[in-house]
Parts: structure tokens; C-alpha cells; sequence
């Protein structure tokens, strides 16, 4: 099968919608064409930066607009020691990825800046994958990370163009697009993806899949994350998504994606194991790894551990993950 990247919403509706044993078998097919390996990437999230971010994401607790409903502390750029300790222990743990996320509207020159091209040589000097997400980037900033050695860039375009106007006021849909198109540029692997259980429709999930997908060459990397409601957002009191939708979403994102890494996100510790097992069937082949996310909790990692043996996958090996890497393709 070849790599599309000219999918159409009415396309990739039909597949999102279609009967579920259907959509996991295909899903599934797609998946062992493409990933022989039968890996999942433990990817471990830290917060080197959190809260008052000037944005107004209605999902987000680090929003600074948010924060007096929310509580949520405050904490400035973290040193690189801290950092590169944390990554260190994540290694040790099992995880391949580290990825480090700043509550930012954008990366500003200077010392912080300057800090975090640090950590982001400390993670790579311990051969382990590096990914940031810092929020928008200038050329010449995307340069430096490659420069520094950066594998992946996250930076989420989070739901259709249509209802991004909904969730987010603060910037636009087209900016989201021009920091992807300089990360790509720089070199350095695009991870993009979005949020579902925001109150979007299935189309508008369609289009998120049809923006990513007509990505050409696709994202290396695509988180597939649940709403996790924080009391004090906007969307705090939103309902908790049925986790089978959760499971066409990444069946979806696979089909569509196929060498893509379809990384199962937030919203993963409201899944039980069977429902996890069946997002692992439906193509997820990366977890965030470690006791929190960001700011929220997440799943138990003896757990996790657990759930990829009894799925009968394996745990992605640091430098062997990425998306035509040559001793995975
Ligand atoms: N400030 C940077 C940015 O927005 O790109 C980086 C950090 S931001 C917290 C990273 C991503 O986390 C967001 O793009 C969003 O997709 C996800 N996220 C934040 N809060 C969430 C929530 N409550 N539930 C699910 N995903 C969430
Ligand atoms: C992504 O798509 N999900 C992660 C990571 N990329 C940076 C973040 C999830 C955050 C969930 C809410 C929190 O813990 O603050
Ligand atoms: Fe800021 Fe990122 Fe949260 Fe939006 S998602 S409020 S940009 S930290």
C-alpha cells in the first residue's frame, strides 16, 4: 500500500464512522504492514516550565487566565541538572523518548532559551530521543534545535480549523502550520496531533486526520489525546469521552498515517486495560511513560510495563523509533 497524502474529509469520515470490527481489522492490517517491530515507544513527559502561559486554551490548567479557578502553582524554567537527572531516571525506567514541555505562547531569545538548548543536548547525549514543545518558533530558533541535536518538535494543531476558533482565541490555525513548516524545514521530525472531547463533531476529527494527513511527508508523530477535564478550565465540566471513540480516532490516524508513531496520550488513565489493548490493536505504538503528564497524572508504569507484555508487544529501544529509521523500516 502506498503513503496518501491527498485524503479527503468525506474519506476519512467514512472511515472514522465505519463498523467497528471493520475499522479495527483494517487498522490493524495497516499496522503490521508497516510496523513488523510490534514496539511501543515509552515516551516520559516533564513540565520544565509551568503555568502562566499568556494563551487562552480553554483545555489548558497552565493557562494563566485559568489559574485562579484551577490553583495550579507556578514554577519557573527548571535548571538543565534537574532535567537531565529526571531523563536520566526516565531512561533507567525503560523510556526512549524524553520529552520537555514549557507553558509558552513562544520560544524568546535568551537565557532561557539558551537553558533549554542545554537540557536538550544532555537528553541526546544520553541517547535517548529529545522533543520539546515550546510553543511557536522563528526559523532561526528551529535552527538551533537541530542544531543542538533535537529529534522531534511537538506542537499540536489540536482539532479542526473549523472549531480551533471554539478552543483558542489567542492565536491562529495558520500559525500553528507556519512553526510546523520551520521545524520541518530545520530538519527535525514533526510530532502534531490534537485533543478529543473538546465538544467537536466527527468531522471536525475527520479534518484534524485530513490536515495532518495531506502533510507532505507526513508527521513522524501524532498524539491522539482525550480531553482530561480540569476543574477550573473552561472545559472542566465536560463529559469524559466513551474510550471507543478514542479508539477510532488512533485506528483512524493509522489507517490514514501508516508509518507514522500514533502515540496514545491524555486521557489514558481513564482506560481500562481491555480498552487500551484495543487502541494498542488499533495502531497506538507510543504511551507517555511516567507518573504525570504534564500537570495531571497518569497511568502506573509497573503497570504499563505490564499491559505492552501481556499484549504480546515489545518496548521500542532507544535510536530504533522513528518513522523510516533504517533499522526499523
Ligand atoms: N505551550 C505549548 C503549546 O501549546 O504548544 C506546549 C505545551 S501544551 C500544554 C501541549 C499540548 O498539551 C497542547 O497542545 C494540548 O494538545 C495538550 N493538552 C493540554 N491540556 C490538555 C488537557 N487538559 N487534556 C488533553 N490534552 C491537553
Ligand atoms: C501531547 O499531545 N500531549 C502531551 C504532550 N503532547 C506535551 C501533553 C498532555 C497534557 C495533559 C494535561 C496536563 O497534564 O497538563
Ligand atoms: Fe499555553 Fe500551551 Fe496551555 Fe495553550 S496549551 S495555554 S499555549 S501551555
Amino acid at each position: 500500500m502506498n503513503i496518501r497524502s491527498n485524503w479527503s474529509t468525506d474519506e476519512i469520515l467514512e472511515i472514522l464512522e465505519s463498523p467497528l470490527m471493520e475499522l479495527l481489522y483494517r487498522a490493524q492490517t495497516v499496522h503490521r504492514e508497516y510496523h513488523e517491530d510490534n514496539t511501543v515507544q515509552l515516551a516520559s513527559l516533564l513540565s520544565i516550565k509551568t503555568g502562566a502561559c499568556t494563551e487562552d486554551c480553554k483545555y489548558c490548567p497552565q493557562a494563566s487566565r485559568h489559574a485562579k479557578a484551577t490553583g495550579l502553582k507556578r514554577e519557573p524554567l527548571m535548571d538543565v541538572d534537574d532535567v537531565v537527572m529526571k531523563a536520566r531516571r526516565a531512561k533507567e525506567a525503560g523510556a526512549s523518548r524524553f520529552c520537555m514541555g514549557a507553558a509558552w505562547r513562544e520560544v524568546k531569545d535568551g537565557e532561557d532559551f539558551d537553558k533549554v538548548i542545554r537540557m536538550v543536548k544532555g537528553v541526546r547525549a544520553m541517547g535517548m530521543e529529545a522533543c520539546v514543545t515550546l510553543g511557536m518558533l522563528n526559523q532561526d530558533q528551529a535552527d538551533r534545535l537541530a542544531d543542538a541535536g533535537l529529534t522531534a518538535y511537538n506542537h499540536n494543531l489540536d482539532t479542526s480549523p473549523e472549531f480551533y476558533g471554539d478552543i483558542i482565541s489567542t492565536r491562529t490555525y495558520q500559525d500553528r502550520l507556519d512553526t510546523l513548516g520551520r521545524v520541518r524545514n530545520a530538519g527535525i521530525t514533526v510530532c502534531s496531533g490534537g485533543i478529543i472531547g473538546m465538544g467537536e463533531s466527527l468531522w471536525d476529527r475527520a479534518r484534524l486526520l485530513e490536515v495532518l494527513s495531506t502533510l507532505d511527508p507526513h508527521p513522524e508523530s501524532v498524539p491522539i489525546n482525550a480531553l482530561v477535564p480540569v476543574e477550573g478550565t473552561p472545559l472542566g465540566n465536560r463529559k469524559l469521552i466513551d474510550p471507543i471513540e478514542l479508539v477510532r480516532m488512533v485506528a483512524t490516524a493509522r489507517i490514514v498515517m501508516p508509518k507514522t508513531r500514533v502515540r496514545l496520550s491524555a486521557g489514558r488513565a481513564m482506560l481500562n486495560r481491555e480498552a487500551q489493548i484495543l487502541a494498542l490493536m488499533a495502531g497506538a505504538n507510543s504511551i507517555f511513560y511516567g507518573e504525570k503528564l504534564l500537570t495531571t497524572d497518569n497511568n502506573d508504569t509497573e503497570e504499563d510495563k505490564q499491559l505492552i507484555e501481556d499484549a504480546g508487544m515489545k518496548v521500542a529501544e532507544a535510536g530504533c523509533s522513528e518513522a523510516g529509521c533504517s533499522s526499523c523500516s
